[in-house]
């Protein structure tokens, strides 16, 4: 089966394990801390951020790389747990792409009113792999786009253990997520959790 070219969404996938998945953005976070990164227009991200795994994503005022040390403690970024990996595979193969086996491991922790505005990721080196993204604790509205900044924004609801996957046609697609609202959850408190697992090397 070839993997979709549309947004793929796996509602509660992730839902059964999201206890141990929180302990584990714990553990990654007690290593390499939740830090509000700076964009290269000079402004700090309303959205803190860490990684775990081979590769992290990180934006300073020079640009957004992937690199293998965390530059705010020169280590390695912490091993992606086994969890993480095995749950995106899954989810991966649930859309038809087989073979998943992420390097690289996003932390996303949006409080009230952070948000993402409209991008594309375009870091990684190979966008024949999908990207799979994880939510826990307080929902969200994912904003998903089109090819073109411009191109009509379908709102879509993304709650406590939904999984989604994207990748082919849509690789590419700009997509966001509008400020987050005021809440409380059992599991994460007054917080947003989203993992983004790539193949980014
Ligand atoms: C978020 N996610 O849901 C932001 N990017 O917090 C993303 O920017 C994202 O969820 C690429 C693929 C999946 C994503
Ligand atoms: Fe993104």
């Amino acid at each position: 089966m070839p993997g979709s070219n549309e947004l793929v969404a796996l509602a509660g996938f992730a839902a059964p394990e999201a206890p141990a998945l929180s302990a584990d953005i714990e553990r990654v976070a007690a290593a390499a801390a939740f830090r509000h990164m700076v964009v290269p227009g000079g402004h700090a991200m309303s959205v803190a951020m860490t990684n775990c795994g081979a590769l992290g994503w990180v934006t300073r005022r020079t640009g957004y790389r992937y690199t293998a040390t965390d530059p705010e403690t020169g280590k390695a970024w912490p091993a992606m747990p086994a969890r993480f990996a095995e749950l995106a595979a899954r989810a991966a193969a649930a859309a038809g792409f087989g073979g998943f086996a992420p390097d690289a491991c996003l932390i996303n922790r949006y409080e009230p009113g952070a948000r993402m505005g409209l991008h594309q990721d375009r870091d990684e080196a190979d966008f024949r792999q999908p990207i799979v993204s994880v939510s826990l604790g307080l929902p969200a509205t994912f904003l998903w786009g089109g090819p073109r900044p411009r191109d009509p924004v379908r709102r879509i609801r993304l709650g406590h253990g939904d999984v989604v996957v994207w990748g082919g046609a849509s690789r590419l697609f700009f997509h966001g997520v509008a400020p987050l609202a005021r809440g409380e959850h059992p599991l994460t408190g007054a917080f947003r959790f989203n993992l983004t697992l790539r193949m980014a090397g």
